[in-house]
């Protein structure tokens, strides 16, 4: 397995929703692979936003007892599409697919600045899940007003299916062995009603379902039809998903270790309708097949199968060690913790200018912090470069140092390297940094 174990402090023994805090991120696809682990592609709501313009640089998590996540890190931005529109942003909803030994990462995005008439559905691809995408172009035939949102979906026997949509039209068609062109005419999914975007087929015994968001304005839900053939015809079947709050919904049900899930967002971490928070709930069948509606919890899951297992020692960088500038400094808790204060200031960061980069190229970065405002905010900055604004919800108070925000970030291999917070957005403190890399025989 790659993925580095999780610190001690990040292990959670329960779920919470949303499980993804400490950035932004909506539209989650997920799937288990074969590695055994459960994977989520998901879009990425770039803080602070402008509408769904800004959104790009999607991440990937994973899991192998849904309740632990390990951020995968950044697998593909604007800037790598040579094609697309020239003022970048746009990077909605995506999907991954898995065939012969390659993963297919498909993704909507505009190639001209008319975004919304220029649709296209691009395809990068790499030999793992999760890093070491390249953009391979466009899937030709596709596109055009609207139509957003891939998801595909490969069958049993191997044949995969493409479906996709917006403004009210949904359609579908088979893949071509390529994986990157289509090999038939797109068929309407005319039978289902009051579709608005976020197609997602799945299949469960012998029963293919469509899922998809409806038009209830500022309120989506996600309704259902099944059918007996991957492309329909549909018997539309309902409602089950209410609003959860947010104006946009989308979602993606998998099954992993024998319980089916619901994956989608909201945006109860930051109250606005750009800044969305995946959240998981299970999601229950009848005896005929019919889905109930999903109760939409904030305790989150039960674990599946045994916890993930924490890292023994992981790399600590402690606020002492640090560099601070601004008006950033060390301060002393009651109960005798040192930490950086002071980060709610303009201008003020702590610096921790000697990190071991491994040989792996990726880190995991864990900040460990006490916060008692209701959501504080950092920024990542690794070797001068800005990864990303960090959310820090509240931990109940200034000296309750039980956070933990984490995102993966590139490190130089075989260096030392240099991590960068800077604050300005709320009070935060923080005792100590641990960073895990990826790669290092130690971590795994
Ligand atoms: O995240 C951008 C867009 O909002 C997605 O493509 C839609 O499904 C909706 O969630």
């Amino acid at each position: 397995m790659n993925q580095p174990k999780l610190p001690v402090e990040a292990i959670r023994s329960a779920g919470v929703n949303p499980v993804i805090t400490s950035i932004f991120t909506a539209d989650p696809s997920a799937h288990a692979w074969e590695d055994g682990r459960l994977y989520i592609y998901a879009s990425h709501d770039m803080d602070p936003a402008r509408g769904c313009d800004l959104m790009d640089r999607y991440h990937v998590f994973s899991t192998e007892d849904m309740v632990n996540w390990i951020d995968e890190g950044e697998i593909l931005r604007s800037d790598d599409v040579a094609w697309g529109r020239p003022e970048g942003g746009f990077m909605w909803a995506p999907d991954c697919a898995y065939k012969n030994g390659t993963y297919y990462f498909y993704y909507p995005h505009p190639s001209g600045s008319n975004w919304n008439d220029s649709w296209k559905i691009g395809v990068a691809t790499s030999k793992e899940p999760a890093k070491g995408f390249v953009d391979q172009g466009y899937i030709e035939g596709l596109g055009g007003f609207a139509m957003i949102d891939p998801c595909v979906f490969v069958d049993d026997d191997g044949r995969a299916y493409m479906y996709y949509g917006g403004g009210g039209v949904c359609a579908g068609g088979e893949l071509a062995d390529d994986m990157m062109s289509m090999k038939g005419e797109l068929v309407p999914m005319n039978e289902i009603e009051d579709f608005h975007e976020a197609a997602w087929v799945f299949k469960r015994n012998g029963l293919y379902y469509l899922t998809y968001a409806d038009n209830l304005e500022g309120n989506n839900r996600m309704h259902y039809a099944v059918s007996d053939k991957p492309l329909g015809p549909w018997t539309y079947k309902g409602i089950f998903l209410a609003p959860t709050g947010c104006s946009t919904t989308h979602g993606s049900v998998a099954e992993y270790k024998g319980k089916w899930y619901l994956f989608y967002h909201n945006q109860a971490i930051s109250g606005e309708g750009n800044l969305r928070s995946v959240c998981i709930d299970e999601i229950a069948f009848e005896e005929d097949g019919s889905i109930r509606v999903v109760e939409q919890t904030t305790s989150g899951l039960r674990s599946a199968g045994d916890l993930s297992a924490p890292h023994p020692n992981p790399d600590r960088y402690y606020a002492v060690d640090g560099v601070t500038e601004g008006g950033a400094g060390l301060k002393q808790s009651r109960s005798g913790i040192t930490y950086v204060g002071g980060l709610d200031q303009e201008g003020s960061s702590i610096r921790f200018d000697r990190v071991d980069g491994a040989d792996g190229g990726r880190a995991a970065i864990y900040v460990h912090y006490a916060t008692g405002e209701r959501l504080a905010k950092l920024r990542l900055f690794v070797n001068s470069k800005d990864h990303s604004l960090l959310n820090l919800p509240s931990t109940g108070g200034e000296d309750a140092f039980e956070g933990i925000a984490a995102l993966t970030v590139p490190l130089k291999p075989g260096q030392t390297n240099e991590i960068r917070l800077a604050g300005g957005s709320g009070a935060a403190s923080i005792d100590y940094v641990i960073v895990v890399p990826f790669g290092r025989p130690e971590n795994a």
